[in-house]
């Protein structure tokens, strides 16, 4: 039988949601023109005024919001009601300089919560099941979203955070955790090192809440096998909340977007034109609840499709596939958002030209990311000491370990054109 956390909006009627979701969307836009300046700027730029928004039909004539904005008004620049009003951060990993912080009022988390508890439920989840978090905790919004929304269920609930295999093994056998939520790589490390030991058998796994990266149906498969569970996927993004935004149901054809809260459109890419349902295209989402950091119309940069197909699971939300890419050179790598241009900073700072390769892959199931460099004068192809440095230099930065190969000058084929910088051999679904 399908579980849910709130049946009476997860399954709501379409003509009733777009119903709320118009009232709602009318009273953000006044909240947001009222409080924030760059919304008021861009709107009268526009010649739009709050009037004009009657409902989801005139969601389009707003104009669209982007990271770069994010990061130009840092950090309050887009906070919509008073600092005093706020009751926590989240931040993204972050690029060079500015990173993007989000803001949340009791209320915004209490609606996260709600967001991720309706995941939880979705995958099974009741009160009776030991919720065992191993997504990080901090900044990062996986932890605090899945350990809020396993608090809303009323599970038993693991604030594990990641890393520390021994330590999560023990805790998962000895209190008999039976739903893991974390990156799918770590869920795929943390089979192999139950393999490992032989302890399959004191699992008591079920379920697997499991996204912040891509991941392929192969590797559902594979943990699934290997962990004896049903794995299901989840998404969100800090701008729009963190985790929960969508998720995936008993049907795990596509995740659900809590509708109540994010409207979400698709868009063309390189003309801000909507596309037709069924279309791929850009991820936009409009939060129509939050109070302290309501984005209206943001670029995710996520491409998808999206699908109003009857789901068998009885929810009436609309369904987004997995990421099918990302519109800009953002890459996921073992749940960390990493940039070239932070790799590129790096080197540039210790006065290597910009003649390198940023390899991407996985090896059973967990992401590498290779640098191939040339070196600077100077400096001899492998020099160990070099290598070590730039290692140090780049996990500071980035947040995650890279390996370095200083190669002869000249050894890095050019381009032509633009120059390949990436290579993600990671094989993803398009
Ligand atoms: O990754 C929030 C999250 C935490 C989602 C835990 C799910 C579970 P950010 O660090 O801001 O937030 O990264 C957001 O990660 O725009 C996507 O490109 C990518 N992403 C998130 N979930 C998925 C997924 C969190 N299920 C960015 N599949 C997004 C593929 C995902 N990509």
């Amino acid at each position: 039988m399908e579980h849910y956390y709130n049946p009476e909006i997860e399954t709501m009627p379409r003509e009733e949601m777009k119903k709320l979701q118009s009232e709602r969307l009318v009273k953000q836009v006044k909240h947001v023109y009222d409080n924030v300046k760059f919304y008021r700027d861009k709107m009268d730029a526009a010649g739009i005024k709050p009037e004009d928004i009657h409902g989801i039909e005139d969601l389009h004539k707003l104009p669209f919001i982007e990271k770069d904005d994010l990061r130009d008004q840092y950090p309050y620049g887009l906070l919509a009601v008073p600092v005093e009003d706020c009751v926590r951060i989240q931040s993204t990993s972050g690029t060079t300089g500015r990173r993007v912080v989000a803001f949340y009022t009791q209320h915004d988390i209490d609606l996260w919560d709600e967001c991720c508890a309706r995941a939880i439920m979705a995958a099974g989840g009741t009160k009776e099941d030991v919720v065992h978090v191993s997504y990080g905790y901090g900044l990062f919004t996986g932890g605090p979203g899945l350990n809020g929304g396993s608090h809303k269920v009323g599970s038993l609930t693991l604030p594990m955070s990641s890393g520390n295999t021994d330590r999560q093994l023990q805790f998962m056998t000895d209190l008999g955790s039976t739903i893991l939520c974390c990156t799918p790589s770590y869920a795929a490390y943390l089979a192999e090192s139950i393999k490992e030991r032989g302890i399959k058998d004191q699992i008591k796994l079920k379920a697997g809440i499991f996204g912040a990266e891509p991941w392929t149906e192969e590797m559902r498969h594979d943990i699934e096998q290997s962990l004896g569970i049903k794995a299901y996927d989840i998404y969100g993004l800090t701008e729009i909340s963190g985790p929960g935004v969508s998720f995936e149901c008993s049907e795990q054809k596509g995740m659900h977007i809590n509708e109540d809260h994010f409207i979400a459109e698709i868009i063309n890419p390189e003309t801000g034109e909507v596309l037709p349902e069924g279309e791929k295209g850009e991820l936009v989402f409009t939060c129509i609840t939050k109070e302290a950091f309501p984005l209206i119309r943001y670029r995710t940069r996520d491409l998808c499709v999206l699908t109003r197909k009857p789901c068998s699971c009885g929810r009436t939300h609309v369904r987004m596939t997995k990421p099918l890419g990302r519109t800009d050179d953002m890459m996921v790598i073992r749940g960390v958002n990493v940039f070239p241009s932070q790799i590129e900073t790096v080197l540039m700072q210790d006065g290597y030209p910009s003649n390198y390769q940023i390899v991407v892959d996985r090896v059973n199931n967990t992401d590498t990311l290779d640098i191939n460099i040339e070196v600077k004068d100077g400096i001899q192809p492998g020099d160990a000491a070099e290598e070590k440095k730039l290692v140090a230099q780049l996990k500071s930065m980035l947040g995650i370990s890279a390996r370095v190969h200083l190669l002869p000058q000249k050894s890095i084929v050019r381009s032509e054109g633009k120059a390949v910088r990436i290579i993600d051999k990671r094989k993803l679904h398009d």
